[in-house]
């Protein structure tokens, strides 16, 4: 520590007097370290030798090695289990209950060369002699071949660090490991599995950020496969794309290399088609929260809305220019001296009359909720929380004081399911205030600190849901046993309605309680970007709900750059304005008349989108189809969709194609096989094919696939059916899902097809007893006789 790591944390912390404490943080930290980790002696490594018995099992069987065991397991919902040493599938944070039952008619039989391996419908497992793993296509093809593992193990016992080295096709490319600003496709170089606030706003090139998770998804021709190893220690995962010898027969296979300080080695897999592999992971790791209909409306955030007034001078704004608006964010500026479930009265004396007013106009209130617990009796959730035994202990037994907004803090340890039912109940405070939706921050969980890790000693014990362990093995999963606290609190305090959870951190699983945002990205062109990349990618690990603060967290971006992503997030799940205190404004109307006048466009559109953003919030619940995918995703065998980054698919309907670039009023837009429609101006363009299309400031372009049926809300705010064309001899269709907006009755899913009958469009209801008309209004578009082009 010297002078200038002092400037620098009073600088990141705002006061001499918080600067200070993080110096004493620091200090602390680093003793509990030194006094609490085991210290690092000589390791034996060990790699698992040759094959000497099998013991089969349902679903596969125990493959003894020299000086390693492995099981390997074949669920029914086909996903493939490996552990080595002993790891079974659970415990597990990501899992969403138990196990899935093995499937009885996977056995385990020899293989060429000594080896031995499984056969399942949709995958086979080739196990080689020495511990290689190859996981095949049922025709044989190979995805992924794992070679034997490596460990490195305390001479005296204990966790030891473990290395698996893997082989993909020379084609692959490598989506996911968690929230990835440089993504969607994850290029060559080292990513680390340890979430991470950066302390500043991110750009593409940071790395790791608020959510690693050890999830890859695979693209190559052979086929799409899911690896997710289950363990939440630190790691780091290095790629490299292969390469094809154009024909010479000299491919080089890409490499995925795993390094992991400790956990078991363990992992699942999942083969098939892109849709398949998603609905195959949702059904392991759990369906998607529901958010209620407001929260896929648009939403006004700022960190210092400062006051009441404020609050209502922003909302009157918006009513006054007849501007959609659904919910506005509370940021920590509203609690009583950065506490968390308070309330400044001086600045918001009346915030439940404020929030019942809000109401009545259509408006929810949403509240940041951060982990850390102000360390001061006198304050409540201190105190009940000391009584409760809630917050996280070093490993003399000492609670862990951290710094965070109110001054020196405590965190609970939410890997005990006594803190999160207490917790949980804090949210009663919350709902008494009017609040309906909780934004978790700082939950990495962050500390601030002076050098070092601004985060808890890894030291610092947890209980771990009952197995006891410290943060090494907690820290990732932290934020996600703060979402169930949260999720599971108000499921019981409010169970009429869904909970609106949206968390900065989170690991495998952690759309079982809600969603996410993009974090501080920061304002620029590069930020916008980035916040496609971290949706997409987030959505290609299970977590479909997300979102980026529009305008990016830190600057005050150009009318133009504030337009443009607008424009994007309003095809987003979460589309919400948002930036720090210090940022410039992000009304839209801060911007001149015209950005006014193209946000409203965009304002408009997504309300009238909303019974499709419905619909798809329900599909993403019920099949892991995430509402924003790639646009390869149905056809993964095509490259040029495979590395095309800039345009997305949302849902089956429609591609969004945004302006990335400044200057731009024209963009080329790769359009995957069949007709087309601009939504704009109806024109048809048959793909595939690249096509170069018309971008002004006023829009940006969307497609309609030919023969969609979309839902959206009509002029009197009825649901109607928006049917494109299909192209001549052919079919489409599309699914509705009717919902009441929040709590829990299970709609039914409305199935329509459309089809062409001369100049016409007919469109019918499938049902089980046959076809029906429409439930709703149809409204046809793409006929009106602009030709196609190519
Ligand atoms: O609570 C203040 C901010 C919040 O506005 C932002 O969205 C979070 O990502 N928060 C981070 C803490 C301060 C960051 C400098």
């Amino acid at each position: 520590m010297n002078g200038r790591d002092l400037v620098r944390s009073v600088k990141a912390v705002g006061s001499v007097g918080q600067g200070l404490r993080t110096v004493r943080a620091a200090w602390r930290r680093r003793r509990a370290d030194a006094a609490g980790l085991p210290p690092r002696g000589a390791e034996r490594a060990r790699v698992p030798g040759p094959v000497q018995e099998v013991e089969p099992e349902p679903g596969g069987g125990i493959i003894r090695f020299g000086r390693a065991e492995l099981r390997i397991l074949v669920a029914v919902n086909g996903a493939v289990f490996w552990g080595w040493d002993g790891a079974g599938p659970e415990p597990s944070y990501a899992l969403a209950g138990r196990c899935p039952e093995p499937d009885p008619r996977a056995v385990l039989e020899p293989d060429k060369d000594g080896g031995w391996r499984v056969v399942a419908e949709r995958v086979t497992v080739a196990v080689s002699r020495h511990g290689a793993i190859e996981v095949r296509t049922p025709g044989g093809v190979a995805l992924r071949r794992d070679l034997p593992p490596r460990w490195w193990e305390p001479v005296g016992g204990g966790p030891g660090r473990w290395m698996q080295r893997s082989d993909v096709a020379a084609d692959a490319r490598f989506f996911g490991l968690g929230g990835r600003a440089s993504g969607p496709r994850l290029r060559d170089g080292t990513y680390r599995l340890w979430n991470t606030d950066p302390g500043h706003a991110f750009t593409p090139g940071d790395d790791p950020l608020y959510i690693t998770m050890p999830v890859q998804l695979v693209v190559a021709d052979a086929g799409t496969h899911l690896v997710f190893h289950d363990s939440s220690w630190d790691g780091t995962v290095t790629l490299r794309e292969g390469e094809e010898g154009a024909g010479s027969g000299h491919d080089r296979a890409g490499t995925s290399e795993l390094r992991m300080d400790g956990g078991p080695l363990r992992c699942w897999v999942m083969v098939g088609a892109p849709a398949r592999v998603l609905l195959t992971w949702a059904s392991l790791t759990g369906a998607a929260a529901l958010p209620p209909a407001w929260a896929l409306g648009h939403h006004h955030a700022r960190w210092g809305f400062g006051s009441e007034q404020e609050v209502r001078r922003i909302v009157a704004g918006y009513e006054e220019r007849d501007l959609p608006l659904d919910a506005v964010h509370l940021d920590i500026d509203h609690f009583d001296g950065h506490q968390v479930f308070t309330v400044d009265q001086d600045c918001f004396p009346k915030l439940p009359q404020l929030a019942e007013e809000l109401r009545r106009d259509g408006i929810r209130l949403v509240s940041i909720v951060d982990p850390a617990v102000r360390a001061a009796s006198g304050n409540a959730v201190y105190d009940s929380g000391t009584a409760e035994d809630a917050f996280v202990r070093d490993a003399s037994g000492q609670v862990v004081e951290g710094v965070v907004w109110p001054g020196e803090a405590v965190f609970p340890d939410f890997t005990h399911a006594r803190v999160r039912e207490w917790w949980g109940g804090l949210y009663e405070e919350r709902l008494g205030q009017g609040f309906s939706g909780f934004w978790h921050d700082m939950n990495e969980p962050t500390s601030f600190t002076a050098f070092g890790e601004s985060t808890l000693p890894r030291s610092a014990r947890h209980s771990l849901d009952g197995w006891g362990g410290d943060h090494r093995e907690a820290h990732n999963v932290y934020a996600l046993c703060m979402a169930r606290a949260g999720y599971e609190g108000l499921r019981t305090l409010a169970p009429q309605e869904r909970p609106f959870v949206f968390s900065r951190s989170g690991w495998a699983g952690m759309q079982r309680y809600g969603g996410t945002w993009s974090g501080d990205v920061i304002t620029g062109w590069p930020g916008l970007r980035a916040s496609l990349a971290l949706v997409m990618g987030l959505g290609l690990c299970g977590v479909p709900y997300s979102g980026p603060d529009v305008g990016g967290f830190d600057g005050h971006p150009s009318p133009e750059l504030y337009l443009r992503w607008f424009q994007l997030a309003a095809y987003l799940p979460l589309f919400r304005t948002h930036a720090s205190l210090r940022a410039g404004r992000r009304e839209p109307w801060e911007f001149g008349a015209d950005v006014l006048e193209h946000a409203r466009v965009a304002l408009v559109e997504r309300r009238r989108l909303l019974p499709y953003f419905v619909t798809l919030a329900h599909l993403a619940r019920r099949t892991g189809a995430p509402y924003v995918r790639p646009l390869w995703w149905s056809a993964p065998e095509d490259r040029t969709l495979r590395d095309c980054e800039d345009t997305f698919l949302l849902g089956d309907c429609l591609l969004v194609a945004p302006v990335l670039d400044p200057g731009a009023d024209r963009r080329a837009v790769q359009l995957p096989r069949g007709r087309w429609y601009d939504m704009a101006t109806e024109q048809a363009y048959e793909g595939p094919a690249q096509v170069l299309v018309e971008a002004p400031l006023a829009r940006i372009p969307v497609f309609a696939r030919a023969g969609a049926v979309i839902p959206v809300r009509g002029d009197d705010g009825g649901l109607e059916l928006e049917v494109w064309a299909p192209a001549p001899g052919r079919t489409g269709g599309g699914l509705v899902v009717p919902d009441g907006g929040d709590g829990w009755d299970e709609p039914e899913i409305e199935r329509y097809v459309a089809r062409r009958q001369g100049a016409r469009v007919v469109v019918e209801r499938e049902g089980e007893d046959g076809v029906s008309e429409p439930s709703h209004p149809v409204r046809v578009r793409g006929l009106t006789g602009r030709g196609t082009q190519t």
